[in-house]
């Protein structure tokens, strides 16, 4: 048996009948901006809930705010290859860590790491929604499959520990869809949404949603309601996705 398998890899939330449900981009740590970005489009936390698409931390100033927004009932995150850092903190190459990033994590005693490591290594791969059109799925980057139950079954019941990890990595780390321009899209959801790849506007490749509009950066959130698949702020068509 795997040592990890108590652990839920592939978290699902019933449809919000209460608010409204957004996802947002990579965060690394500039939680003052998101709040910022929720605030503009009148995220009401007694109704409404964010998902995210991961990488919580690294890189921006306020990454031990992260533990507050962990606490935050309407808050949910998947693990995004940089959260998955602090997973393996104790494991994982540092000095690759700290060059992206994670500086801010290597001077902290260790039950504070220790804190850390446990709080995220409860952050799901993958997160379905319902809403009344259709399924949501949410991965850091990408879902490795054709289609999402294919997804949902190597998570839940990986034929190896090696396996496992293979596709977890996949879901942490692949650009390889929105570098090919892959509009093929994944069975079974009406939309996935993933991150990872910094880009000026949102790109919808099929029905593969990279919100990751650099918020983070010198970009801006991008707020995706779940229920009617809009940005806020909305899609500027005279723009390009490409960073450069
Ligand atoms: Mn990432």
């Amino acid at each position: 048996m795997l040592e990890t398998i108590e652990v839920s890899r592939v978290k699902r939330f019933a449809a919000n009948t209460a608010g409204r449900d957004f996802a947002v981009g990579d965060i690394h740590g500039h939680f003052t901006r998101l709040q910022a970005a929720l605030d503009a489009a009148g995220f009401d936390p007694a109704a409404d809930r964010l998902f995210s698409v991961g990488d919580l931390v690294d890189r921006g100033p306020e990454c031990e705010d992260v533990i507050k927004w962990l606490n935050k009932p309407w808050f949910h995150p998947v693990r995004g290859n940089h959260d998955d850092y602090v997973c393996r903190f104790d494991t994982c190459d540092i000095g690759n860590w700290m060059y992206n990033g994670g500086t801010w994590f290597v001077g902290l005693p260790l039950t504070e790491q220790q804190n850390y490591q446990v709080m995220f290594q409860d952050l799901p791969i993958a997160i379905e929604v319902e809403t009344a059109k259709g399924l949501i799925g949410i991965v850091h980057a990408d879902c490795p499959f054709q289609s999402w139950g294919q997804l949902r079954a190597e998570l839940e019941s990986p034929e190896s520990g090696k396996r496992l990890k293979q596709v977890q990595n996949s879901c942490m780390w692949s650009r390889s869809r929105i570098q090919d321009g892959d509009t093929c899209g994944v069975e079974g959801l009406r939309a996935l949404v993933v991150g990872h790849t910094p880009l000026r506007q949102p790109a919808v490749l099929g029905n593969v949603h990279h919100i990751d509009t650099a918020g983070w950066m010198d970009g801006h959130f991008t707020l995706l309601n779940l229920a009617t698949l809009e940005c806020i702020p909305p899609i500027n068509p005279e723009l390009s996705h490409d960073w450069d």
